[in-house]
């Protein structure tokens, strides 16, 4: 090979590779726009808590919230995903077919708080809920229980008021107590769980769910929940 068609070719390559480099560099650009779109979105719902649980306090009220925690997916759990879901990994996918990259969990007292605070949510103006899964009333096979809703809030940018998805997890302290143990045990995703293991887990989701029962009994018998 000549020396021009050397230099021909290297030209040619490491133009392939400035464009590699600008597609990656506008997809970085890209996904770090989308993950503020759902921190945005998280701020939103996080702020509307806040405001519930200080109206309680200023009115001297039992707080139906205990905590509230929030997360945004590892980008390599949302990578994983689209291969669950046999979708290509690209900014548009992301946003269309994944409902859970951003996350919120709300912790309450007793169960009737939790749905309360369906409600509260189910009430707002700027949030719309489009899937509810109900894991108290129908618990997963593991014995999950959880209140599920998958919103999308408007959020207000300088350009427009866009829809984004938000996966809000309402459950008790009782039940978050099985799920955050449950999740230590089935840590390594690898292991093959012995199958009198989950039949002991799901065992004991259950005697927690009896005790969530007899708490909120015993509460009922004390505190007026309508109040
Ligand atoms: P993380 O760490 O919370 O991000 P999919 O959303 O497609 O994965 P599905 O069944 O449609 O599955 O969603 P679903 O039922 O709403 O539940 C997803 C989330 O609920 C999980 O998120 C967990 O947080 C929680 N969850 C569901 N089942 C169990 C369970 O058996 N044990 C525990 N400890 N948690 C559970 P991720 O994305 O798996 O994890």
């Amino acid at each position: 090979m000549n020396n021009e068609k050397i230099l021909n070719k290297a030209i040619a390559n490491s133009n392939n590779v400035a464009i590699s480099i600008t597609s990656f560099y506008n997809s970085a650009v890209q996904f770090q726009q989308l993950l503020m779109f759902y921190d945005c979105a998280i701020k939103q719902v996080s702020t509307k808590l806040d405001i519930l649980k200080s109206e309680f306090t200023s009115k001297n009220k039992r707080n139906p919230i205990c905590s509230v925690s929030n997360r945004i997916k590892e980008p390599i759990s949302i990578l994983e995903k689209t291969q669950r879901l046999n979708i290509n990994f690209s900014i548009d996918n992301i946003i269309t077919q994944i409902n859970d990259i951003a996350g919120i969990r709300v912790i309450c007292p007793f169960i009737d708080d939790v749905y309360f605070i369906n409600n509260f949510i189910n009430n707002q103006e700027d949030i719309d809920v489009v899937e509810t899964k109900d894991y108290i009333l129908n618990p997963k096979k593991s014995g999950y229980r959880s209140l599920h809703l998958i919103v999308k809030v408007s959020v207000c940018f300088s350009d427009k008021i866009r829809k984004i998805p938000v996966e809000i997890q309402i459950r008790t302290i009782a039940m978050d107590f099985w799920a955050c143990l449950e999740h230590q045990i089935h840590y390594k995703k690898d292991f093959k769980m012995p199958k009198n293991i989950d039949i002991e887990l799901k065992e004991i989701a259950q005697e927690i769910a009896n005790t969530d029962n007899r708490m909120l009994k015993l509460a009922k018998s004390i505190i007026n929940f309508e109040d």
